[in-house]
């Protein structure tokens, strides 16, 4: 809204002046905000009108003072304040996702917080255990100090322009699989009223004027998504000599024993696990010493998960499930 152009334009239908030399002046109380001039700030307006005296010189006259109280716009935005999904597990507890919610408006207001954990097009429902407020305002979910908001306590109250992060604790439910996805929206919503914009509210704006429903609507939302992780896959390889002299110097004629234990971490699982393993140069394989969990091998390709291509041991782990381990041993002979 242009002030200027609306109080100048009312001084002109209040004051009758023939040789119109006309100026406005608009005083404001208050600095202007991102969202506009703080509701209840008086914008006076006067009108002044210069003129010839028939003896010579001018006069000046002033018209009444128009005197506007800024009504309180009532706005709102919400959005999410986490980078992507958060990722979880499985029948997880308090995990948390962040939202920031800013007074849009040219007021202080309250605001009603809703979270609904059931919405679809996801692959699971979180559970919302509870909502809660950054109320020492460091931006980090600090049990036991922020404060859990309490629908119709203690909606946070936040001055115009300003933000406050909103944390969201849930339990995953544990048959979520991996990869998958579950939604939490977040919406919040003016106390003092929402509708269509441009709806008012007589009296109940900052100030005593009115609160009109701004483009918002009063009212907003995003959406935050928690993700099952990825099962992830470690290798480590450790290596022991046994010489021919019960010791264990790495000598020509020592064996060595290569250890490769394979791990999958996280949930769910890692499918078609294939492990390989070339013999080094200056050793010789030793024919059928490869095991897997401690179960022999044939060297052969042939029914068994392992075999020797190519002067490389190679099995075949298949799928391997999170928190779960397959062990490879072989061994060669320092040439
Ligand atoms: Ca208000
Ligand atoms: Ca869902
Ligand atoms: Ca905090
Ligand atoms: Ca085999």
């Amino acid at each position: 809204m242009n002030l200027w152009g609306s109080g100048a334009r009312l001084a002109c239908v209040q004051t009758i002046v023939s040789t119109c030399a006309l100026t406005a002046s608009l005083s404001v109380a208050s600095p202007a905000l991102a969202n506009g001039t703080v509701a209840g700030t008086n914008i006076d307006n006067v009108a002044t009108a210069t003129f010839d005296l028939p003896g010579g010189g001018t006069s000046t006259i002033s018209s009444n003072t128009i005197t506007l109280k800024v009504d309180e716009l009532l706005d709102v935005t919400v959005v999410s304040a986490d980078p992507g999904d958060v990722v979880t597990s499985p029948a997880a507890t308090n995990q948390l996702l962040k939202f920031t919610v800013t007074n849009a408006g040219n007021g202080n207001e309250s605001f009603a917080l809703t979270a609904v954990d059931t919405g679809g097009g996801d692959d699971f429902d979180p559970s919302v255990t509870s909502v809660v407020i950054d109320s020492n305002g460091n931006n980090a979910y600090d049990a036991g100090i922020d404060t859990v908001y309490v629908a119709g306590a203690n909606g946070p109250n936040l001055t115009p322009d300003t933000s406050v992060t909103i944390f969201i604790l849930s339990t995953i439910p544990g048959g979520a699989g991996n990869g998958n996805r579950g939604r939490v929206d977040l919406s919040a919503t003016a106390m003092t009223g929402s509708g269509s914009p441009g709806t008012s509210f007589a009296g109940l704006g900052q100030g005593g004027g009115a609160a009109v429903v701004g483009a918002t609507g009063a009212q907003a939302g995003d959406d935050g998504y928690y993700a099952i992780s990825a099962a992830t896959l470690s290798l480590v390889k450790s290596a022991a000599v046994t010489d021919q002299f019960s010791g264990n110097q790495q000598i020509p004629g020592a064996t060595i024993t290569y250890t490769l234990v394979a791990s999958a971490a996280g949930s769910g699982s890692v499918a078609n696990v294939q492990v390989s393993d070339p013999v080094p140069a200056g050793t010789t394989y030793k024919l059928n010493s490869l095991t897997l969990d401690g179960g022999a091998l044939t060297d052969a390709t042939d029914g068994d998960a392992g075999r020797l291509n190519s002067n490389a041991i190679a099995v075949s782990l298949g799928s391997v499930a999170a928190g779960s381990s397959h062990t490879i041993t072989f061994q060669v002979l320092i040439d």
